[in-house]
């Protein structure tokens, strides 16, 4: 087992992995910003070190000084969470060259999926189904461009290969106006992530965003732990997760998760892992792999009864997995509500003094939060502040424990989403389920 590990991170996940490492006997250090001293995981950890000011790039992004942290800790492994390094294969690199275990698949798995067409090209290649496309980088013969786009028929998505999450891609719905967002995209790809490289897609209209969980250890094992429903959002950020996703059969979920659990098999992944689908008119279309823990992990958690970050903690320690696909099985229904330090009108970030918190508790309720009576939201990082999850036989009974959840919690001081989650929970479109990805920002307006 992993003696002693550096949680590269901060916030409730930073804590979510503390509390995963004390479980397991594992020592931990957190690193921390000169803003984040008073965080709550900073005061439970063994040692605590300062990387730096309040600024990202200077603190939690500081390579640099996050592997010094580990040396002078003693530490052995580095947790990196989600979001800053978690999936920057330079930083997974150098954390092993310096003789440290980085929790995580290996930098080169990490650097293909990180390249959207090289991460297609590998899930296709496993059976896992992709969006009819390009199959490829588009080159500059603007004829051979033109006839691609009239196989794939219109409308199209122009998508850069070092893009993601909804960044560096761009509609075309007619072949006239094709090379020109082409040429947009290129340019504004290069500027961004450095590397201009484009593909096209056929465009799903009305899709759902829907992903898939695995879990995969050094021994060559994998299996899939069911899937989870995004498709609320706004602005390409989850406002809502749940687990199982409505209306996706057993069938279903069984054969994507097998093609999922396969294809890891076939390129040596190692850790959590998510493949992000599409999935519109009962058809699932790969798009993305993420190779870290997600923010929305704890659902797939309610529903299998699987502690996704001890796992990943265990499978870093070289444990062979402790479940077969067969022992995976879901129970009732689980719901996620982000809950975030913004006004619920316009959706500014609210940083400042939480001056009364009451947290929600009872049957089925989960919270995943770092934030206490008297703690300072700052304003240098995202606004999430933590998660409310509830579970239920049923997906109702998920629903309606939110409900109450939402609404006998108190957070003084900022304002939060709360506002926007119970109306959401009231929502018939939301109690029908199976909305797309398109139905919340319809719903407020955008
Ligand atoms: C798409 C698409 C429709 N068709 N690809 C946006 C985020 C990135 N992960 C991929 N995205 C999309 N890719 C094809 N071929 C629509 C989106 C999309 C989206 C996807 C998931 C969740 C929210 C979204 C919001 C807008 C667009």
């Amino acid at each position: 087992m992993l003696k002693k590990i550096v949680i590269a991170n901060r916030g409730e996940i930073a804590l979510r992995v503390l509390r995963a490492c004390r479980e397991l006997g594992i020592k931990t250090v957190a690193i921390h910003s000169d803003a984040d001293r008073d965080l709550k995981h900073v005061r439970l950890a063994d040692d605590s070190v300062c990387i730096g000011p309040a600024a990202a790039a200077e603190s939690y992004l500081n390579v640099p000084a996050i592997i010094s942290a580990a040396e002078v800790c003693d530490a052995v492994a580095i947790h990196p969470g989600y979001g800053f390094l978690s999936e920057n294969a330079d930083f997974a690199e150098r954390v092993e060259q310096s003789g440290f275990t980085f929790i995580g698949p290996k930098p080169e798995t990490i650097r293909l999926m990180g390249d959207k067409i090289t991460a297609i090209e590998a899930m296709k290649a496993a059976g896992v189904p992709t969006v009819p496309g390009s199959d490829g980088p588009l080159d500059d013969d603007d004829q051979r461009t033109l006839q691609l786009g009239r196989e794939i028929g219109y409308p199209v998505i122009v998508k850069a290969a070092g893009g993601g999450g909804g960044r560096g891609m761009r509609v075309v719905h007619s072949e006239t106006t094709l090379l020109g967002a082409i040429s947009l995209t290129k340019a504004e790809a290069g500027a961004a992530f450095g590397n201009d490289t484009v593909y096209m897609e056929k465009f799903l209209e009305n899709p759902r965003h829907i992903e898939f969980q695995v879990l995969a250890d050094t021994h060559g094992n994998a299996i899939h732990l069911g899937e989870r429903d995004c498709s609320m959002q706004r602005r390409h950020q989850k406002v809502v997760e749940e687990a199982p996703a409505p209306d996706i059969t057993l069938e279903m979920r069984t054969e994507i998760g097998a093609r999922c659990a396969e294809a890891c098999r076939r390129i040596g992944y190692r850790g959590a892992g998510t493949f992000e689908f599409l999935y519109q008119d009962g058809e699932f279309y790969f798009i993305e792999m993420n190779t870290r823990v997600q923010v929305e992990h704890p659902v797939t958690e309610m529903v299998t009864g699987v502690d996704i970050v001890k796992e990943q903690l265990l499978i870093a320690s070289g444990e062979p997995l402790r479940y077969v696909q067969q022992d995976v099985r879901l129970r009732g229904h689980a719901i996620e509500c982000r809950i975030n330090a913004e006004d619920p009108k316009n959706f500014m970030p609210s940083p400042g003094d939480i001056t009364q918190l009451h947290v929600p508790g009872g049957p089925g309720i989960r919270v995943d939060t770092h934030i206490y009576n008297g703690y300072r939201v700052p304003p240098y990082y995202d606004s999430m502040i933590g998660k409310i999850i509830s579970h239920g036989e049923t997906r109702d009974s998920a629903i309606a424990r939110m409900h109450g959840a939402l609404s006998e919690t108190v957070i003084d001081g900022i304002k939060t989403n709360i506002p926007l989650q119970i109306d959401i929970m009231s929502d018939s479109q939301f109690a029908a389920g199976g909305a797309n990805i398109h139905y919340l920002e319809k719903k407020l307006g955008l």
